[in-house]
């Protein structure tokens, strides 16, 4: 494609092409939308995030997919929103009121050597691509691999595990990229986790039974996020504290996103409820991001406003 506006939004698409995608995007909005590179993967691939932004020093929102490769609808969702920002900017006045006082930043593929992988070697790869010594197994879980509740039961410790929390705390280059910046930047007010499949919407903490102190809050938000997601398509969607409602998860981003002061941590789990799981057929891609985008214009609204 030479603009975003003949770019398929109806299929998935390699990461050459999900990259040039947000260059032409950039380009063609450059009053809107710029590019910024984060860190480097461990295979030296750059950690791209959307910026949109409308004024300087403004407070942020924080939005990520592709975290874990093989969950291709995320990054397919968050291609489509991110052509959905540019082009309601200026029309939709809630998105416009929401630009007006926040930065939206946006990093469609967390994960770029294993998002590599998934399209060459393995389409079911999840994890990071560094290798560990003394094993023959590649990767860390980079939803395991964070300082809140590091090393514990809810993930594993033999490097063979889907869920391998890592040799040490933010030892994927991919995920320390994520902590310089939300350190650096100082102001993210709302934190957004995206994966897949489950239909899903949580809260923290996946560490521990202890309900967070915003949890009254966190959950009301969620009921109405996964409402709004549902009036589009009737796609039902549950919701609770990460622990409550999936299972114990240690060292996962949105317990230290918390913890670092960011109320609005949620992780999304997206269509569907494991009918396709990770391989959800194309034609959804667009029904997904379009409900996905309802809950969380709810969250940016709720952001903005508190
Ligand atoms: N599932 C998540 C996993 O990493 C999850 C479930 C979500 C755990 C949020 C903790 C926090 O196990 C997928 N599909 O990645
Ligand atoms: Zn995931």
């Amino acid at each position: 494609p030479r603009s975003t506006d003949d770019f398929v939004y109806t299929a998935y698409h390699d990461l050459n092409s999900i990259y040039s995608f947000m260059d032409m995007l950039v380009a063609e909005n450059s009053n809107l939308v710029s590019k910024i590179v984060i860190g480097q993967s461990y295979e030296n691939r750059p950690l791209n995030v959307l910026k949109f932004s409308t004024g300087a020093n403004r407070p942020g929102i924080w939005i990520d997919t592709g975290i874990h490769s093989r969950e291709w609808i995320t990054p397919a969702s968050a291609i489509w929103s991110a052509k959905k920002i540019v082009t309601d900017y200026g029309r939709d006045p809630v998105l416009t009121d929401i630009l007006n006082n926040y930065d939206i930043f946006l990093e469609i593929i967390a994960n770029p050597d294993g998002f590599v992988y998934t399209h060459s070697n393995d389409r079911m790869w999840r994890k990071t691509r560094k290798p560990n010594p003394g094993s023959s197994c590649v990767g860390v879980d980079p939803n395991r691999n964070w300082e809140i509740g590091f090393g514990g039961p809810g993930a594993s410790s033999n490097p063979c595990s889907q869920t391998y929390h890592g040799p040490s705390v933010h030892s994927e280059p991919e995920v320390k990229a994520i902590v310089d910046f939300v350190k650096s930047h100082g102001k993210l007010k709302a934190f957004l986790s995206i994966h897949s499949y489950s239909q899903m919407l949580l809260y923290p903490y996946g560490y521990t039974r202890t309900s967070a102190k915003d949890q009254v809050e966190l959950h009301e938000l969620a009921r109405k996020a996964v409402s709004e997601l549902q009036s589009l398509h009737n796609t039902a969607y549950t919701y609770g504290s990460v622990i409550t409602t999936i299972y114990q998860a240690d060292g996962i981003t949105v317990d230290w996103t918390y913890e670092q002061g960011i109320k609005y941590s949620y992780t999304f789990e997206l269509r569907d409820t494991g009918r396709y799981g990770f391989l959800l057929p194309a034609d959804q891609i667009i029904p997904t991001a379009e409900e996905t985008w309802l809950a969380l214009m709810a969250i940016m609204e709720h952001t903005k406003n508190n």
